[in-house]
């Protein structure tokens, strides 16, 4: 269940880093920003049916797998701050989780940041030109398949550098507005 969350850094966000006391994001806070989140069960037989529909559903043609680990990532530290630094992209972002825990970050409505708790099964879909970033927990061991298209436009526009004068980040406001 998603939630709003404390100011977090690079330090301390792989921590829950909620708000006391607790304040939930609803499903119609998410929505609101054009974020949705599903269930795949990796555990049912069927698993593969359901993935294929997902993919189908948000026009997707391709997953590939990414590990996100001190282990199999060159660079992980590296890797971590850009992953947590806020940014947009061009395209959608689409993931699901098989292994591991982390934290997608999102910017609400109001600017605030909602945090949703990832782990094996969830779905996640970010809207092309929403502002997020993501952590793992402090596991460090994430592992996601990331639906896309042919030639994902994943480059990351970040919010302290050229993010606002993407044309993406425009319509997306206009979309949520
Ligand atoms: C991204 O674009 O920030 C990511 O792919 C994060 C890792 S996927 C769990
Ligand atoms: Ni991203």
């Amino acid at each position: 269940m998603a939630y709003y969350m404390t100011e977090a850094t690079r330090q301390n966000c792989q921590d829950e880093c909620r708000l006391s006391p607790n304040k939930e994001a609803t499903e119609e806070d998410l929505k609101r920003i054009g974020v949705e989140c599903t269930k795949v069960d990796f555990d049912d037989a069927k698993v593969k049916e359901d993935l294929d529909r997902l993919i189908k559903q948000y026009n997707m043609n391709f997953h590939d797998e990414v590990h996100i680990s001190r282990a199999t990532m060159p660079n992980f530290d590296e890797k971590l701050n850009i992953f947590f630094e806020e940014h947009l992209h061009d395209d959608a972002e689409l993931r699901v989780i098989k292994h591991g825990v982390g934290y997608f970050d999102v910017r609400g409505k109001d600017e605030q940041w909602i945090r949703i708790p990832v782990r094996r099964g969830d779905f996640v879909f970010l809207p092309a030109g929403i502002y997020h970033r993501f952590t793992t927990d402090r596991s460090e061991d994430v592992v996601a398949l990331r639906l896309f298209r042919n030639n994902p436009k994943w480059t990351a526009y970040n919010r302290n550098a050229d993010g606002d004068q993407q044309s993406t980040r425009q319509e997306y406001l206009n979309r949520i507005a």
